[in-house]
């Protein structure tokens, strides 16, 4: 049996265009069945200007910020809007493993490259080693990314948002010292980004990756980076993992993809 955890119920269920040339090749090459050049200074840029950048031991180019509402909708899938405001560049939420797959599929046909989901051996090498994905230290520094802070006191939205889950339980709480100064999902790439140019590993939404989740095998796919609405310490360490069906939706679960082989 999964483990409860507290986590948000969902209400619902090639034309290429290298904008950038890098000098150097990190992490890829280039050639038949290689990846593009790119760099964290000269990422590669996709059609729908999504940029990707290496990530060291790996074989992937990772885009630098989760697939947003309008990357989403692009590919004529629908879009099962959360109750509460999102822009076109705050990221995609509702979005089931299936969902994932089935959008890089139709970006990999479009753009005539390989786009999937990352492992999770490749999230934990875009993350580092680092206790968190800020670094050490706890509280999170202000601003280091979306989680559930103090903005969250005072919000009218957030109480309205919460009011059921609260009534039932009680235990809904925000990180303590700790400000990002957006209730629901933000847009990406609104915090700084790692040394690697990659932004909202942790926070604003979990992501789906490729993988069953070992103790799960064949049931639940892994999910990485904690989101919007988490405040459990645990559950914001850079080597945590959840996990849920490949069909199952939430309004702080999305993904981001990456090129690959
Ligand atoms: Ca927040």
């Amino acid at each position: 049996m999964k483990p409860t955890i507290p986590i948000l119920l969902s209400l619902t269920a090639t034309a290429l265009l290298l904008s950038h040339c890098a000098t150097t090749t990190v992490g890829g090459g280039s050639g038949s069945g290689g990846l593009p050049p790119a760099t964290k200074e000269s990422p590669f840029v996709n059609s729908l200007g999504m940029k990707f950048v290496p990530v060291p031991g790996t074989k992937i180019l990772m885009c630098t910020t989760e697939t947003t509402v309008a990357q989403y909708q692009a590919a004529g899938m629908g879009y099962e809007a959360p109750p509460f405001s999102q822009g076109s560049d705050h990221p995609a939420v509702n979005v089931s493993w299936n969902d994932a797959k089935a959008w890089c599929a139709w970006l990999s046909k479009k753009e005539g490259r390989k786009y999937r989901l990352p492992t999770d051996a490749e999230w934990s090498a875009a993350v580092g080693s680092s206790t968190y994905p800020w670094g050490y230290s706890w509280p999170p520094p202000n601003n280091c990314g979306n989680y559930m802070g103090q903005e969250h006191k005072g919000s009218a939205a957030a109480v309205a948002y919460f009011k059921s889950f609260l009534n039932q339980s009680g235990f809904w709480s925000v990180i303590g010292g700790f400000r990002d100064n957006h209730v629901f999902t933000a847009p990406v790439g609104s915090y700084p980004g790692n040394g690697l140019g990659i932004y909202d590993l942790g926070g604003n939404v979990w992501e789906w990756c490729e993988d069953w989740h070992p103790d799960h095998r064949g049931e639940y796919r892994v999910l990485r980076g904690g989101s919007w609405y988490d405040f459990y310490r645990v559950r914001l360490a850079s080597s945590y993992r959840d996990d849920f069906t490949p069909g199952f939706r939430d309004h702080g679960i999305g993904f981001r993809c990456v090129v690959g082989r």
